[in-house]
């Protein structure tokens, strides 16, 4: 007989129907195909978090509010989702860390959005929790290779930009809104006649009525053409394909690549399934594939609910982008060293290993996937440069849009600024040299010699982002 629970009976303490429905399994050991995903439970006042990591498990798998005479009818303990340990987060009380482990087959193959609708489902808006949220995931190889990453990769980036060691350079350009195509284009061509790689479409920069988006593709290729015959180096221009609908993003990205573009840009808020079917046109047509998180924060921020970036950057790198934002640090928005040092790992390195200070929970396996650039951008200025090139490596853009067309002398000036003070930096760092502490005075010396350096240096000599 099936017993139905009364809702308000359900979270009295002692009362565990999710757990004793088999979704608290504290002896179950992990199977090597197993995905587990790490979630910081914040339970109501008198539930349970055993009974809460349980209810988890169960309604992010086969369960719903009570036994169902359908359980009977499939092999229902394999498909159960299992909470399997349940710790206190150290010095954070009334908050746990849950781990719960699915079995493979409950993931279709190759699909995010099949993933996610699982594990992020429904289970943030259940009534026994006060706030939920996803921390980390540990992805199996078996998985993994359902997925076919990054059309691209850093390796392969390098080689068709023809550009070895050193951060990549970009600048989105600015104002984010409003500027003609003949202007639009101007910029493009100052920024990288100046010393820039790539330029960039603003993520809410599309087809308004003041530039429509063909308009901006011709004029922003125009340049990128100009300033590589002028320069002798590879250029580009991140082209936002982002649109209503597929049909309109096919159309942008075929137009990309008939003028030339080596890149396309795409917005986290088209959605998980247009990310990967632009990732597959991408690794079809030769072309990189740069991601703007748009809109992350508004579900990544806060420490107790919502999704950690990691998790989206392991998403992000199956679904396969080239580029992604992942964090400055020393900018304008949130980010503090461990954890986006975090995100960096998981979007570049082939393992990447359990380091709890960085938020990372489980050895993550890329079993072989290309490695995704990581994109530092937001408030980041050529004052900066040896911060920002001891955090991150070279593997990695590095993005000035005030600090590139924020220039006193100029938008051609301030990208020459970026260029020196970056090969400045990495030329004292592959001589063996302290940037960390000796950086000032290395960007001091470089701007003896060039005025845009030091132009740039008084000019935001005192911008910091600390509001602590
Ligand atoms: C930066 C930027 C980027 C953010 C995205 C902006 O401009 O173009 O979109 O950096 O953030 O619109 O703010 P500035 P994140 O260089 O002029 O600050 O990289 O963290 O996703
Ligand atoms: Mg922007």
């Amino acid at each position: 007989m099936n017993t139905v629970i009364n809702p308000k009976d359900r979270y009295k303490a002692g009362v565990m129907p999710y757990a004793q429905m088999g979704y608290w399994q504290p002896d179950y050991e992990p199977k090597a195909t197993d995905i587990i995903a790490l979630f910081r439970i914040t339970p109501q006042e008198g539930v349970d978090a055993i009974e809460a990591a349980a209810a988890v498990a169960g309604e992010s798998s086969t369960a719903t509010w009570t036994v169902v005479w359908t359980d009977r009818l499939t092999a229902c303990d394999m498909y159960r989702a299992k909470a399997y340990r349940v710790d206190p987060v150290p010095n954070t009380p009334g908050q746990y860390f849950a781990y719960i482990a699915y079995d493979l087959d409950l993931f279709e193959d190759g699909s995010i959005s099949n993933l996610s609708a699982s594990i992020i489902g429904n289970v943030f808006g259940f009534k026994p929790l006060k706030a939920l949220r996803l921390e980390d995931m540990r992805l199996p190889p078996a998985y993994i290779k359902t997925f076919q990453g990054p059309p691209t990769g850093i390796v392969v980036e390098r080689e068709r930009l023809d550009k070895f060691g050193r951060p990549l350079l970009g600048a989105t350009v600015k104002p984010k809104l409003g500027l003609s195509g003949k202007n639009y284009g101007r910029v493009i061509y100052e920024a990288l006649k100046g010393g820039l790689d790539f330029v960039k479409d603003d993520e809410n920069i599309n087809s308004q009525a003041f530039m429509h988006w063909r308009e901006r593709f011709l004029f922003a290729m125009e340049a990128v053409n100009r300033a590589s015959a002028a320069t002798g180096e590879v250029k580009g221009h991140y082209l936002n394909i982002t649109a209503a609908t597929m049909e309109d993003m096919y159309e942008r990205a075929e137009f990309a690549k008939e003028l030339g573009s080596v890149v396309v840009m795409i917005d986290l808020v088209i959605g998980y399934t247009a990310i990967q079917s632009m990732a597959k046109w991408a690794r079809k047509n030769d072309m990189l594939v740069h991601l703007h998180r748009a809109g992350h924060s508004t579900y990544t921020r806060q420490k107790n609910h919502g999704v950690s970036f990691r998790v989206i950057s392991k998403w992000m790198r199956l679904a396969g982008v080239d580029h992604i934002h992942a964090g400055t640090v020393v900018g304008k928005l949130e980010g503090d060293p461990n954890t986006v040092k975090g995100f960096y790992d998981i979007l570049r390195d082939p393992v990447v290993p359990v380091c709890l200070e960085n938020g990372v929970f489980f050895e993550q396996d890329w079993a072989s996937l290309r490695s995704v650039m990581p994109v530092a951008s937001g408030g980041i200025h050529a004052g900066q440069m040896h911060q920002l090139l001891k955090l991150f490596g070279d593997d990695v853009i590095l993005q000035f849009g005030g600090g590139t067309i924020g220039h006193p002398m100029g938008i051609q000036a301030g990208a020459t600024a970026n260029r020196v003070a970056l090969e400045a930096m990495v030329l004292a760092r592959n001589e063996g040299r302290d940037i960390e502490n000796e950086g000032g005075e290395i960007l001091e010396q470089a701007a003896k010699w060039c005025s845009p350096l030091r132009a740039a240096l008084e000019t935001w000599k005192d911008v910091t982002f600390n509001y602590e």
